[in-house]
């Protein structure tokens, strides 16, 4: 182990930062407690790959000092999932938005989970397309406002959850507020021999956040505060609460 502040220095490339995000996203939390979390595990540069699709947090793969690939929009997963197939010693890690990992590539995440293929999908779950400029996504909430619902989208979020339950993977939930619940929900999701995902919501006060009259980054983390509980034993999650589920 490096320790906890050495470790995004460790595994990031420093000439990249500060990172491309905007100030107040929370896409920075989760890559901290990503990079904490292979310190925790000791993962091995040589021995691990990040893999990303497209979107503001598709940017995170090219951040890393080690084997990293930002491939196309949606495509994270079954690259991951080759890189894997031709190398099971290697520690595969997903990092990509929402929309990347549960529109566009929503297909490819259910047969991973199906396949119970050995790697983890780290979702930044932001609730919109951030970088397109906040069109709802597949984790927008029923009756929120985006650039494309100004009357409330009209879908119910899609159930992750559901859907790596169903093939006895692991599911973790956990916000950039709760930072320590967070980079453990990751490092259990690593340990995890299968599939793993986790979904990790972080705020976008750019293009979510002000529309929906948050004055500030600040108030969205007191927001994930006052709406999300630890569940430390949980069967399954409710939408509010955050928690690690092995369903094997
Ligand atoms: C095939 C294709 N379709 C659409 C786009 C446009 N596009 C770029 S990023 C993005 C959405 C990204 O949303 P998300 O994965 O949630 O990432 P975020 O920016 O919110 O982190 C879209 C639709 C694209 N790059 N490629
Ligand atoms: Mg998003």
């Amino acid at each position: 182990m490096v320790g906890k502040i050495k470790a995004v220095k460790h595994y990031l490339r420093r000439e990249t930062l500060p990172t491309p995000w905007c100030p107040g996203c929370g896409n920075g939390t989760v890559l901290k407690c990503v990079c904490d979390a292979f310190d925790y595990l000791n993962l091995k540069k040589e021995n691990t790959v990040v893999v990303s699709g497209i979107g503001c947090s598709g940017r995170s793969a090219g951040l890393f000092d080690l084997d990293s690939a930002h491939t196309a929009h949606g495509r994270a997963i079954p690259f991951a999932e080759g890189i894997k197939m031709a190398n099971s010693d290697l520690n595969v890690v997903v990092l990509s938005g929402d929309g990347d990992l549960l529109g566009i590539g929503g297909n490819h995440m259910m047969h991973a989970s199906r396949r119970n293929t050995n790697i983890t999908a780290i979702c930044f779950s932001n609730e919109i397309y951030g970088m397109t400029g906040g069109q709802a996504s597949p984790s927008t909430s029923l009756g929120t406002k985006t650039i494309t619902t100004p009357e409330g989208c009209l879908d119910r979020p899609i159930d992750a959850q559901a859907i790596v339950r169903a093939h006895g993977g692991f599911f973790a939930r956990s916000t950039v507020y709760h930072f320590k619940h967070l980079k453990a929900s990751i490092i259990d999701a690593l340990k995890f021999d299968g599939f793993s995902f986790v979904e990790a919501k972080t705020q976008c006060i750019t293009n979510n956040g002000r529309r929906l009259g948050f004055k500030n980054s600040a108030e969205m983390l007191n927001h994930f505060k006052e709406v999300y509980k630890i569940n430390d034993r949980p069967a399954s999650l409710r939408r509010d609460e955050i928690g690690v589920i092995n369903c094997d």
